[in-house]
């Protein structure tokens, strides 16, 4: 419905690291007959400033504010030319960047967060102080004023916001969904009603019409760690080899995917065994090949 034609821009953010596959990612893509325009991995390493000492909690802010406003271009030119902005990450703080330059093309997009975590912490609130843990905050305008990040906006509706597969959610997170009537499905809510009605439910709560954009960020630890186990924050208990694939089949069949993260894949070596590493990289491939229109018959 947004898309001019079948092509597809790839965003390499290998921010953590990560060169992964992208050449075969490429293949795959095209496979689908997709045209696929891929202008190499953004070298994020050249915007790291020399000195970047914390501001209050929040580790590398000047880092990850570079960073992310140059993904929130990239991401903002291969829409504006119509085709799907697809970013492969890298930490779950790029998708402040990539959500910013969605909304800035379709401000009535909305946003479909697949995680274990809601990454909602602000500055305040985080105990970590790793800014993968913020990013929503930051996209909602409650981050409050932290320098450097002057460039996020337009902000997201807190009603255009849903996430599904939550099961580790910090204290004052629980609070500030609360509070802000955010729409959420736990894995609580996958076991009780089943992949399918939650896809729906969550579809309904974000874009009942079906005539939104749709940003799908998908982090690869809301699949159980059992079948993408190279990321950096794994929990147990989480979606399914299955489950994650109907997402992203139910979201194509939508028409509406105009902008998809696959996030937290870790690729490097001294990390993971190389089998797990295929073994993530590989669902990464075929999650981004179920949004992009491959059904199984
Ligand atoms: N991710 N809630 C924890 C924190 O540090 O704020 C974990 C965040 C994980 C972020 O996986 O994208
Ligand atoms: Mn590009
Ligand atoms: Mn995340
Ligand atoms: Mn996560």
């Amino acid at each position: 419905k947004f898309l001019k034609n079948k092509s597809v821009g790839i965003i390499g953010c290998p921010f953590s690291g990560g060169q992964a596959s992208i050449e075969y990612i490429e293949s795959i893509i095209q496979e689908l007959e997709w045209n696929v325009e891929f202008d190499g991995h953004h070298k994020l390493t050249e915007l790291r400033p020399a000195e970047d000492p914390n501001i209050g909690k929040l580790k590398k802010p000047r880092y990850v504010s570079r960073v992310t406003e140059a993904v929130s271009k990239a991401v903002e030119s291969h829409l504006k030319r119509g085709q799907l902005a697809l970013t492969l990450g890298g930490d779950h703080s790029l998708a402040l960047g990539t959500v910013v330059g969605t909304l800035s093309v379709h401000p009535e997009a909305c946003l479909i967060w697949i995680d274990a975590h809601a990454d909602i912490n602000t500055p305040e609130t985080t105990e970590s102080g790793n800014l993968h843990g913020c990013p929503v905050s930051f996209l909602l305008g409650i981050a409050g004023k932290v320098p450097g990040f002057e460039w996020v906006k337009p902000f997201l509706k807190p009603d255009r916001l849903v996430y599904i597969g939550l099961r580790d959610v910090d204290r004052p997170e629980k609070k500030i969904l609360k509070q802000l009537g955010i729409k959420a499905y736990s894995m609580h809510e996958v076991d009780k009603y089943g992949i399918g009605k939650v896809v729906e439910m969550a579809l309904d709560s974000v874009n009942p019409k079906r005539d939104r954009p749709i940003h799908l960020s998908f982090d690869v630890d809301g699949l159980d760690p059992t079948v993408a186990p190279s990321t950096g924050t794994p929990v147990r208990g989480g979606l399914t080899f299955r489950e994650g694939h109907y997402i992203c089949e139910a979201i194509h069949n939508t028409g509406c995917l105009v902008s998809v993260d696959i996030m937290e894949v870790n690729v490097n070596p001294l990390l993971f065994d190389e089998a797990s590493v295929f073994e993530t990289v590989t669902i990464g491939c075929s999650l981004i090949r179920c949004c992009l229109g491959e059904t199984l018959l």
